[in-house]
């Protein structure tokens, strides 16, 4: 249990058994998966970059062995290269990303159904109370690394919040478990920076006041900190205890759905290959009209027998779950970009951008009746 400053008046939620949350996160997500692409960028130092190459492109991250160099993300590509000579530049593919996110994240849900997709590469899982965090979050980790190939760290803590810190404090490669009862000593010697939300701007004012590290902040009365920082100044004064009661926001539709084969022999046959996306077409529309979803953006993959991976995607302008349209959509980007001397070993198509589906009137009457 964890024990407020006597001004607190919430005993009732605080004392609350909750259960363990596990916060995982992708360690230099963007890298690593250019690295599982590319096997020979393992253990140099890269980067994965938006925009130019030469000219003003900025880094969307940096493998650890580049980070010893000072890059990071954000940096414009300029300077990382001044700071890190050798530097290897790699053009960011997003489409496979967030396919590999989706992957991590399905298997994220094999471990707990109560789960947050918190951004592209974390994720928040919620445990009973009577679990065993941390034999979970070492069997997730290792999960991740021989299922996907990917690297992450793992931050278990009684509250998100905490957990999330943890996760950070133990990058890379680390799980880090924070008892339950010790989240306020924990954070205490922390720098206030460490409290997501604590932006540059607010690090300043904060240090104008004194405040250096978290348990400085657990100092400052909360009233002091509303009347500075408004409603942010509560969440500051429970953060600097280790409080935070906000429940996982679940997910009530999925991102994106997809289907994929792959053959017992590689194949160059472009008639095979359509085939194979008719017939994906029709389970697809299957499930997003159970899902009661239609989808905006149709997508493919394509695996050539070096194991090198393309997606390409489309945008439609209204959408559908009707399965001519999708596999149409399919047929066109895979004619726009097979290369037909090369062998297919898989292909896969997929919606994303999935919003509700309204009914027809008809559809309604015959719900109705
Ligand atoms: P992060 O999880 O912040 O960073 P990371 O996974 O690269 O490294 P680590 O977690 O080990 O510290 O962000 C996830 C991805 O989001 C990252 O791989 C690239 C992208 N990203 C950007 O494109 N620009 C940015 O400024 C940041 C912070 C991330
Ligand atoms: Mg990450």
């Amino acid at each position: 249990m964890i024990i407020a400053n006597a001004s607190y008046e919430e005993p009732s939620v605080i004392s609350k058994e909750r259960g363990w949350f596990i916060f995982i996160d992708l360690d230099a997500f963007y890298a690593s998966v250019e690295i599982l692409q590319h096997p020979e960028l393992k253990g140099t130092p890269m980067v994965v970059c938006m925009g130019s190459l030469q000219g003003r492109g900025v880094v969307s991250t940096a493998s650890y062995e580049a980070r010893k160099y000072g890059v990071h993300s954000g940096m414009p590509l300029r300077r990382a290269i001044s700071l890190c000579p050798g530097l290897i530049l790699v053009p960011a593919h997003h489409a496979l990303y967030e396919e590999y996110s989706a992957r991590v994240y399905a298997l994220l849900k094999t471990f707990s159904e109560r789960i947050q997709k918190v951004s592209i590469d974390e994720a928040c899982l919620e445990l009973d109370p009577h679990s065993e965090p941390e034999k979970m979050a070492l069997a997730i980790q290792s999960a991740i690394k021989e299922k996907l190939g990917l690297p992450s760290t793992i931050g278990v803590a009684s509250n998100k919040l905490v957990a999330k810190i943890a996760c950070d404090l133990a990058k890379p490669n680390g799980v880090k478990v924070v008892p339950k009862g010790t989240e306020k000593t924990f954070l205490a010697p922390l720098p206030v920076e460490k409290i997501p939300e604590v932006g540059p701007a607010t690090v300043k004012k904060l240090h104008t006041m004194g405040v250096i590290t978290i348990d400085d902040l657990a100092k400052i009365p909360e009233e002091q900190l509303i009347e500075r920082f408004g409603k942010r100044g509560r969440y500051f004064h429970l953060a600097s205890l280790g409080i935070d009661l906000s429940p996982l926001e679940l997910e009530s539709r999925p991102r994106s759905m997809s289907r994929e084969v792959t053959f017992n022999k590689d194949t160059k046959n472009l008639e095979l290959l359509r085939k194979e996306l008719y017939s994906m077409s029709q389970k697809l529309a299957e499930d997003l009209k159970i899902q009661g979803l239609v989808a905006k953006t149709v997508f493919i993959k394509l695996r050539y027998s070096d194991f090198s991976t393309l997606l390409r995607q489309l945008t439609l302008t209204s959408p559908t779950h009707n399965p001519l349209e999708i596999a149409s959509c399919g047929i066109l980007l895979l004619k726009a970009n097979l290369q037909k001397n090369r062998a297919v070993r898989l292909i896969g198509l997929g919606v994303r951008n999935l919003i509700a589906r309204n009914k027809t009137k008809k559809e309604e009457k015959e719900e109705k009746n």
